[in-house]
């Protein structure tokens, strides 16, 4: 089995082109519970593979448009699987999703991966890219004998926002201290003024995040994944 920076290595070479990049590797100690290869056997280790930005959208969206059926009711989940189905196999690892049930608990490999941690919108803040990063795959290793170096400490940037924004910048509250209230959320975005604000401009507690602005996704990116988040699982 090659070394960490060997695979990572080659990993970044395979994705290059698409746009994704490596977001950390988690090894699997007794706290975890380790998701099972095609052979029952337990990984032991993780590479998380994931959306920075606008990086991957131009790939993405050249990619839908020679679909004839545009990519399909999930064409993000699509191309992902595509493009990680691929790499996976040129590695000699097995793949696996973040909106594939089970869910693997992608947020909690991140957390370990990178040291992140949840914003008040429950997604994670990472303190150079904020809250627009998410990650499309991962894959899973049997043997990773090296070390991984431990994330980087950094205070965590919601610890530092003494303002707050994105807590005062829901229409109808929906992000709480306590939650993200996914229905009341849902039920604005149906209507007429939901239709006209965060369907188009993305979601008003996001955008007001003052962390990794630079890194905000693309107006067209935006409404994408707008249009994913109001129509119910
Ligand atoms: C179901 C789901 C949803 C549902 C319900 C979300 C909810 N709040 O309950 C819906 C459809 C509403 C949704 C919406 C969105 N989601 Co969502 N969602 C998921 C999904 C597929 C499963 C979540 C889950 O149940 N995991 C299972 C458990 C076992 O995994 P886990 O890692 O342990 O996750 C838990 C911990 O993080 C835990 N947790 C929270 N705080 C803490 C703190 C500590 C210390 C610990 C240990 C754990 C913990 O809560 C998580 C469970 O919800 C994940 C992908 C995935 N596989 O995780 C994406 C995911 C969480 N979603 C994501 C995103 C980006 C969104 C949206 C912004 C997308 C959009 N279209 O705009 C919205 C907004 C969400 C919001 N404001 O909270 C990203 C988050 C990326 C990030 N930066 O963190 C993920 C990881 C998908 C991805 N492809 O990257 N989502
Ligand atoms: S606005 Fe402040 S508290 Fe809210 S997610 Fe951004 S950094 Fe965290
Ligand atoms: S999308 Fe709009 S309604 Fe939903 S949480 Fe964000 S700001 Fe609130």
């Amino acid at each position: 089995m090659s070394g960490p920076s060997d695979v990572l290595g080659r990993l970044d070479a395979a994705l290059a082109a698409s746009g994704l990049s490596c977001r950390g590797v988690v090894r699997f100690d007794g706290h975890d519970r380790a998701p099972s290869l095609a052979d029952g056997r337990p990984a032991s280790a993780v590479v998380l593979i994931g959306v920075v930005g606008g990086a991957m959208w131009p790939v993405f969206d050249a990619w839908r448009a020679t679909q004839v059926d545009g990519g399909g009711s999930d064409p993000l989940d699509r191309w992902s699987k595509i493009v990680i189905d691929g790499v996976a196999k040129e590695i000699g690892a097995a793949a696996c999703y973040p909106s594939e049930a089970p869910y693997q608990p992608f947020q909690r490999w991140a957390m370990k991966a990178e040291g992140l941690k949840p914003s008040p919108l429950g997604i994670l803040i990472h303190p150079r890219f904020g809250l627009w990063h998410s990650y499309r795959g991962a894959l899973l290793f049997r043997d990773w004998d090296d070390e991984i170096a431990a994330p980087v400490a950094f205070t965590h940037p919601c610890d530092r926002c003494l303002e707050k924004p994105c807590l005062s910048s829901c229409p109808v509250d929906a992000i709480k201290p306590s939650g993200f209230d996914v229905v009341g959320c849902r039920q604005h975005l149906a209507g007429p003024v939901g239709q006209r604000g965060c369907m188009i401009s993305g979601c008003l507690a996001r955008n007001a995040c003052p962390v990794g602005t630079e890194y905000r996704y693309p107006p067209e990116q935006l409404r994408f994944h707008m249009q994913a988040l109001k129509l119910p699982p």
